[in-house]
């Protein structure tokens, strides 16, 4: 099994702090870590994420011109940034991988499924990952985790019922697929959370 480990959920479900701990955890046993996100991770990625999230030109951008862009975003980082770490034994703990991508367009935007398979296995090569953690919020403490923001980005800006397809699309997901996709309840503290995690690690990658 590949060591790329990915972390995914809805928005403010705690997955940069949940890389983090694993991080540290991991390289206390002398591991190496790379700790990656998307969209980004490269420097023409970072430049399709502020596109993506915060650029006046993305405004309105199609949903097709979305998903397109994430995925050139995924082209980069794989090719360019994780297979090269993988190959020289890393781990890496990516923040959003190609189940984002399934569910927040082609799920939540209602963009072809069959097609954002292909282009998913496309873009990385067929890369799949090792292990997925889906980190589980409710809507409330979402809510609450994200109330210090001062701004909010164009996906974020999205009516409630759009991220309550998306919560559900993560779930439906991680059922189709239980050996790879572990579901984690996210709403407990940080310290629990990493512990429920670093159990399915120990699981999915035994000494
Ligand atoms: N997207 C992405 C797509 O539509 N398609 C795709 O293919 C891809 C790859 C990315 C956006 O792009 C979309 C999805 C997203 O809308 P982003 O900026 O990367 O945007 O945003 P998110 O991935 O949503 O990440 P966030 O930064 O919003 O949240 P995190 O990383 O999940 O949460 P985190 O760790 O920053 O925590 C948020 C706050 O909560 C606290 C933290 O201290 C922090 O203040 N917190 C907790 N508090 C209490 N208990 C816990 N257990 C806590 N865990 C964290």
């Amino acid at each position: 099994m590949n060591r790329l480990i990915t972390f995914e959920g809805s928005e403010g479900c705690g997955k940069t702090t949940q890389i983090s701990l694993l991080k540290e955890k991991l390289e206390t046993r002398g591991e190496t870590v790379l700790v990656t996100r998307e969209p980004g991770g490269t420097p023409l990625g970072e430049k399709i994420r502020h596109l993506l999230k915060d650029a006046p030109e993305g405004k309105g951008m199609t949903d097709a011109t979305e998903l397109l862009l994430f995925s050139a975003s995924r082209a980069e980082l794989v090719t360019k940034v994780i297979a090269p770490a993988l190959k020289e034994g890393a781990w890496v703990l990516c923040d959003r991988f190609t189940d984002s991508t399934f569910v927040y367009q082609g799920i939540a935007r209602e963009l072809p499924i069959e097609f954002i398979s292909t282009l998913n296995l496309f873009a990385t090569g067929d890369l799949v990952p090792g292990l997925t953690l889906l980190l589980e919020v409710s809507p409330a403490k979402a809510a609450e985790r994200m109330a210090h923001r001062a701004t909010r980005d164009r996906i974020e800006d999205e009516e409630p019922e759009f991220f309550d397809i998306v919560r559900e699309g993560f779930v439906t997901l991680a059922e189709s697929e239980p050996d790879r996709i572990k579901r984690i309840n996210a709403d407990a503290d940080p310290g629990t959370v990493a512990e429920i995690i670093w159990t399915h690690f120990l699981h999915a990658f035994p000494a």
